[in-house]
């Protein structure tokens, strides 16, 4: 007999090559939805595919915050308030480098900075991002299996309106040191056209038996992987296997800048908004209750609503959402 989970009864892994669930995930709302899927389903039946064009370069060292934040968080690691970085964290090492006139902004802990030494010498010897990442996540003890969307530089960059003229920031520039405060013109994906799925996403997709769309920035969290030739694609082929969960709650956002980007980009900062962008490659949104009254305009725009508490106040309700939302394309 196969071997019992709290998720029900574990299905034969061995008859598929492949995860059974892919997950697309960016940062904190992607890594509080997992803690909860993988209360309700075997974590090693779960794929997640990680957004990487939030990665940046400081100090010298790769950071992967997307990548980190959902090993983080599966790890049982993460800063409980921040949700990303680690729990119990100090900051001597970037203080100390402010001494040299170094950039402070983006704050690594000192324990975070572990992670980002490893992943930074592995990728000189050679190593791949997706071969690092395993690494990294077996040493955290995580099951699910975390592959970056490519192993190719992708990279966000952000046009703000500086008043008298545009500027181009990086990812972190826009969202960190400003704080999302400049007005957003235009966003790209830098490096997106020439960049290749890492091995296995596409697979992993093809294979799934659901593919979820979890509770991330649409934009710049979503956007990049869906951006990578082929990935968008092979959703659309699985259409009717795609379920999101929308990261916008009657007309905000629960943490992040998304409200910022959807605005200026022309789309609706509403779940209806989302249901509209993620349509071509999704048959079902699952919507908060407060949203309920918006289900018929969902609906419209041809992806099935599905209402649920959707605000992950702790892993509980995270697990409870998720169970909703393997049962809304079941
Ligand atoms: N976010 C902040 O708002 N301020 C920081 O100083 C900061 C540092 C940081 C260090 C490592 C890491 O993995 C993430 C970090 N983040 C910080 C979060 C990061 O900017 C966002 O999680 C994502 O890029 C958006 O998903």
């Amino acid at each position: 007999e196969a071997p019992r989970s709290p998720g029900g009864p574990r299905r034969v892994i061995a008859r598929y090559p492949h995860a059974m669930l892919v997950a697309l995930a960016g940062g904190v709302g992607a890594a509080r939805f997992l803690r909860g899927l993988v209360r309700v389903v075997p974590p090693a039946e779960v794929c997640v595919v990680v957004n990487t064009a939030d990665d940046e370069t400081f100090h010298g060292l790769t950071v992967c915050p997307d990548l980190d934040t959902v090993t983080y968080t599966l790890a049982g690691a993460e800063h409980p308030e921040q949700g990303w970085g680690l729990d119990g964290e100090s900051f001597r090492t970037i203080e100390a480098l402010g001494r040299y006139g170094a950039d402070t902004w983006f704050r690594l802990g000192d324990l975070d900075l572990a992670t980002h030494l490893f992943r930074t010498e592995r990728l000189r010897a050679g190593a791949t991002l997706t071969e690092v990442t395993a690494e990294i996540t077996a040493a955290w003890g995580v099951e699910p299996r975390l592959l970056p969307m490519s192993d190719d530089r992708v990279a966000t960059r952000i046009t703000v309106d500086r008043g008298d003229h545009h500027e181009v920031l990086r990812m972190q520039e826009w969202f960190v040191r400003e704080r999302s405060a400049p007005p957003v013109v235009a966003v790209e994906f830098d490096g997106a056209d020439r960049a290749r799925p890492a091995p296995g996403v596409l697979e992993a997709i093809d294979a799934a038996e659901t593919i979820l769309v979890c509770p991330s920035n649409p934009i710049i969290s979503i956007g990049p992987i869906l951006a990578v030739p082929g990935v968008r694609e092979a959703l659309e082929a699985r259409r009717d296997r795609v379920v999101a969960v929308s990261p916008i709650i009657a007309g905000a956002t629960v943490k992040g800048p998304a409200d910022r980007l959807m605005g200026p980009l022309g789309i609706d900062v509403s779940c209806v908004g989302v249901a509209r962008t993620y349509a071509p490659f999704c048959s079902t949104l699952v919507i908060d209750e407060r949203d309920a009254g918006r289900a018929a305009e969902v609906a419209a725009t041809g992806i099935r609503p599905v209402v649920a508490e959707t605000l992950m106040t702790d892993a509980r309700v995270a697990a409870a959402l998720a169970r909703h939302t393997l049962d809304a394309v079941a």
